[in-house]
């Protein structure tokens, strides 16, 4: 059978004038995990349009496309192109799940949640001539499913292609997540075994890894377990957490034992009203700023990630978010507009009260305001959030970030970091259309190990002795190799991007 992957883009990623490097950062993990389901003699395609053209002449029997809120107008356009040459369409992902009635007028299958169980289902049934028009997740679980088919992946093209998920979903129903739409009538957060995941780790060339689970430390016996599985693999690797998950004893050292260098915290709002109101009440009465030392003091960079437009915010909170980060000597800030994804209970909420302003899903972006704040305007909200960007990334700003730190040294790599990120944009811009981001990995990895040895009292940690390096094609080899943290400093470019 010919099977053709496609992961959509957004118009923004394929600009012909400018594209940002957080496009090119990770590969379709999705689509890879559901071609792992595949036939070995299959014949798949799989294209990432955020990182190349698309071929659109060929024949495939069988589309399979993943569609985003973002990138649903693009999906659509796709599946009708498709449908047009008499190819079988087959839809899933977050929007589709959201909005199935919507993707059913392009798709002649759509697929509702995860696809681990529902994508085995649809094969046999295709493959047997009796393809079901829609298919609904029940049975959550990552046991026994077969490997990602990375050898589909162009590593060349994305400078973090070992993106990796050993969990799915989140403990937490905050009201503005995907999640619960996502995961409905069945489990909305469970592990692979430990085993698996280690063994997934292991079969990763390089040494870098960028976990994208909701939240890696949700389960904390897991969680330990991984991580001291994971000691001495010579990793090094970023994730996401919660505040309450930095705070926990001893798990955000065994952590950084492991490898974990720089950390995603959705502190979201300063707040408490609007963290009440979101439903996240397991950052309520929590010490941010002590979350925050904790990283450092153990040499993990912070990208605190804010949402501006909650019910509670008036037009002081662009102001006093970024001042209060600022002085935190938190290294990236990510800031996004409050966005109602249909499905959740944010979204419920706002249509009922009328206050959703339009269904033009492209502006779905978090940087566009979709909905009607209660305490300003859409514009003041707009215009805040852009504001909040360009201070927290003035030099002044950034000066005064790095004057938190203690050591001279640890000043130095603030200056560097949160300078290049202002910097280094058109840069990436070359190197995406030069193909050639890939070279930049090794500089990531290195700034990341040196921020760890400076500001954790310059100790070495065994597993950065020895690392897993990668050759030109992609494999692993064991040659080890010291790393130094004399590298220009490129993970700013999208530490601070919005995801
Ligand atoms: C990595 C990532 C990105 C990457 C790109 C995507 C990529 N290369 O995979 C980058 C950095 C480019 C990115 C950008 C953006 N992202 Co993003 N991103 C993610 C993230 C963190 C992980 C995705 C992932 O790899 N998951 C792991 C894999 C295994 O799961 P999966 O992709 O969901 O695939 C499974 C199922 O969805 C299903 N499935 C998917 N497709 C299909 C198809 C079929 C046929 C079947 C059967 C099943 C199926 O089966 C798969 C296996 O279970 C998610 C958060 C999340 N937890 O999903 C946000 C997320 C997807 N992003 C989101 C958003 C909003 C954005 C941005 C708009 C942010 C911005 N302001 O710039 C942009 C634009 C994206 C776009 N192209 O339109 C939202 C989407 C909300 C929505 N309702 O669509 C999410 C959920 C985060 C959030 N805010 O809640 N993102």
């Amino acid at each position: 059978m010919r099977v053709k992957m496609i992961l959509p883009a957004l118009t923004e990623a394929t600009s012909p004038l400018f594209r940002p490097i957080k496009y090119s950062l990770f590969p379709p993990l999705g689509l890879a995990t559901l071609a792992g389901y595949l036939d070995p003699d299959d014949e798949i395609t799989l294209e990432d349009e955020h990182v190349e053209a698309l071929e659109l002449n060929d024949e495939p029997e069988l589309v399979v496309i993943q569609a985003y809120i973002t990138s649903a107008r693009r999906a659509y356009a796709l599946a009708d192109h498709y449908r047009g040459r008499g190819a079988y369409v087959a839809m899933g992902g977050l929007h589709p799940t959201s909005l199935p009635e919507e993707a059913t007028r392009h798709a002649d299958t759509v697929f509702i949640g995860p696809g681990e169980d529902t994508w085995p289902r649809f094969l046999a049934d295709y493959r047997a001539g009796r393809p079901a028009p829609l298919y609904r997740s029940s049975v959550r679980s990552l046991q026994g499913m077969p490997h990602t088919r990375r050898d589909l992946i162009k590593r060349h093209l994305y400078l973090v292609p070992n993106s990796i998920v050993v969990s799915r979903g989140c403990p937490h129903s905050c009201d503005f997540c995907y999640k619960e739409a996502f995961f409905q009538g069945g489990k909305s957060f469970y592990t692979q075994t430990v085993d698996a995941a280690l063994e997934e780790i292991d079969r990763l060339p390089g040494r870098h890894l960028y976990f994208l689970d909701d939240h890696l430390f949700g389960n904390v016996p897991f969680a330990s377990a991984l991580f001291e599985g994971m000691r001495g693999m010579g990793r090094v690797w970023q994730a996401a957490g919660t505040v309450a998950s930095v705070l926990r004893p001893g798990l955000l050292e065994r952590a950084r034992e492991a490898g974990l260098r720089s950390l995603f915290v959705g502190f979201e709002t300063l707040d408490p009203d609007n963290l009440r109101e979101q439903h996240k009440p397991q950052n309520l009465n929590r010490d941010y700023a002590l979350a925050i030392r904790r990283l450092h003091d153990l040499g993990i960079m912070v990208n605190g990630s804010f949402v501006f437009g909650m019910d509670g915010d008036g037009p002081s909170v662009f102001s006093r978010t970024v001042e209060w980060a600022i002085e935190q000597g938190i290294e990236t800030s990510t800031f996004h507009i409050l966005t109602p994804y249909p499905g959740t209970a944010l979204y419920e909420r706002m249509s009922r009260a009328g206050r959703i302003l339009h269904s033009d899903w492209d502006l779905y972006d978090t940087r566009h305001v979709v909905h009607r704040p209660s305490r300003m305007s859409p514009d003041e909200l707009e215009s805040g959030y852009w504001w909040a960007y360009r201070e927290f990334y003035r030099w002044r700003s950034i000066l005064r970030g790095a004057a938190t730190k203690e050591t001279l040294i640890e000043r130095a790599r603030h200056l560097a970091y949160a300078g290049a990120w202002k910097k280094l944009e058109p840069l990436w811009d070359l190197m995406i259309r030069a193909r050639r981001v890939a070279r930049a990995r090794p500089g990531l990895e290195a700034v990341l190990l040196g921020f760890g040895r400076h500001t954790a009292g310059d100790r070495v940690h065994p597993s950065e002795e020895g690392a897993c390096a990668e050759n030109e094609t992609g494999y692993a080899s064991t040659s080890p190799r010291r790393w130094t943290a004399s590298s220009p400093d490129p993970t700013e470019a999208f530490r601070g991007s919005p995801m």
